[in-house]
């Protein structure tokens, strides 16, 4: 089906509900996307791979407690592992894998670190950290750091005034470059905005380009069907409740637009993923709380993360599983030869930081069904990665400092 003249609406801030996302539905589109499955990396064409069961790696001591886990490929290096750690001093640590092990690389001065994100501009790479806190001069800066291929290190290139920064997330939209912070709050008040920002290549620095209001923003994921690119934000509190909207956007023309509103509850992190032809959106719900209602403690953390799959005519996304989560932080998706997974960061059950976390795999009709369950502390923040010599999941704890590095033992 070619795109319809209505389609064209679409590019009018008006009404997006009438915009058709025939492209979804178009052969030329899902023929690409099998495409790039297919010749993506060299471990999918073992295909008949199967997850057995789950093994203890690597277990790292980190400095401080950890939140967020960013793991990413530098080109002729390698792999690496950034972590946002607690305290400032060593700061936040780097790790180089080396020989089947992450061992130390470099340390970043942060301030109650939340979240790293990597991401490239052509052949510069660059970190952006979430710093939570004020600096020692009492400025609140998120920094942007580059890679210097020569000195094997990455450098401060620009510092952004955030609140409470919890989160980045970078994207590219037609050959630009985006990035958008997670503002979490502005001393006691959570309802405020959050910044999109678009990097300006004659002066090679990042510039604001949208604002959007969010309330105790946590997590942005940006993701794209088809030609159709989205932003999701997970809101946390809005002042008095968790139970808030979390919105997803779609990009119209040249901004950022209301697509859809979602009830969420105490949203720390959503995660868009696809199934062959069917697109979903996982979100973890972290608490259910609003100020003056008496509940019991395991009430508040035991609750419902939500599974939600695109409805191409309804152009809508729509609840497709519940999930039991208890204080969900993340949501990470991945693969093993042809089955896919997801795994849930539950974090608290009201009385503990001993929980389980939880595989669930794909089974079609039934949807996601738990098949490990994996004991962590204070569990915060889950990354899949596939090195030459097999897969691995990793787990940074908000709660003790260590890390843990899981291999994925196939059949
Ligand atoms: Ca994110
Ligand atoms: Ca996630
Ligand atoms: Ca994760």
């Amino acid at each position: 089906m070619p795109p319809t003249a209505q389609s064209i609406s679409c590019h009018t801030d008006r009404i997006v509900l009438f915009c058709p996302l025939v492209f979804l539905v178009h052969p030329i589109i899902i023929q690409r996307r099998v495409k790039t499955e297919l010749l993506a990396p060299m471990w999918t064409l073992k295909g008949k791979e199967k997850l057995d069961y789950v093994e203890d790696y690597q277990n790292l001591a980190t400095a401080s407690e950890t939140m967020g886990l960013e793991i990413f490929f530098i080109q002729d290096v390698g792999y690496f592992a950034v972590m946002a750690n607690r305290n400032n001093q060593p700061g936040s640590a780097l790790y180089r894998w080396s020989d089947g092990r992450f061992i130390i690389h470099q340390y970043f001065l942060s301030y109650q670190a939340q979240a790293w994100k990597h991401f490239t501009i052509e052949k510069r790479i660059f970190l952006a950290l979430a710093n939570f806190e004020k600096n020692d001069f009492g400025e609140e800066l998120s920094v942007i750091y580059k890679w210097n291929p020569k000195k094997m290190k990455f450098f401060p290139y620009q510092s952004i005034q955030t609140y409470s920064a919890r989160d980045w997330e970078a994207f590219h939209i037609d050959g630009e470059t985006f990035l958008v912070v997670a503002n979490h709050r502005e001393g006691n008040n959570h309802n405020i905005n959050s910044v999109i920002y678009k990097w300006n290549s004659s002066n090679g620095l990042f510039e604001i380009n949208q604002t959007i209001p969010t309330s105790g923003a946590y997590d942005w994921e940006f993701f794209s069907i088809g030609p159709y690119s989205f932003l999701v934000v997970a809101n946390t509190f809005n002042g008095t409740s968790t139970n808030v909207q979390s919105n997803i956007y779609i990009w119209l023309g040249s901004a950022f637009r209301p697509f859809q509103s979602i009830m969420t509850f105490g949203a720390s992190d959503w995660e868009f993923f696809r199934i062959q032809d069917r697109f979903f959106l996982a979100v973890a719900n972290s608490h259910n709380y609003t100020v003056g209602i008496k509940t019991q403690k395991p009430e508040e953390y035991a609750i419902n993360s939500v599974i939600y799959e695109l409805n191409i005519t309804a152009q809508q996304f729509v609840k497709f599983q519940d999930v039991l989560t208890y204080s969900a932080v993340d949501w990470e998706f991945f693969t093993v030869g042809e089955d896919y997974f997801l795994i849930v960061a539950n974090s608290y059950d009201g009385n503990s930081f001993s929980v389980n976390s939880v595989i669930y795999r794909w089974q079609g009709y039934e949807g996601f069904v738990a098949v490990h369950y994996l004991p962590t502390y204070g569990c915060r923040d889950w990354e899949a990665f596939k090195t030459s010599n097999g897969s691995y999941i990793m787990y940074s704890s908000a709660k003790e400092p260590t890390s843990r590095v899981l291999k994925l033992k196939t059949l």
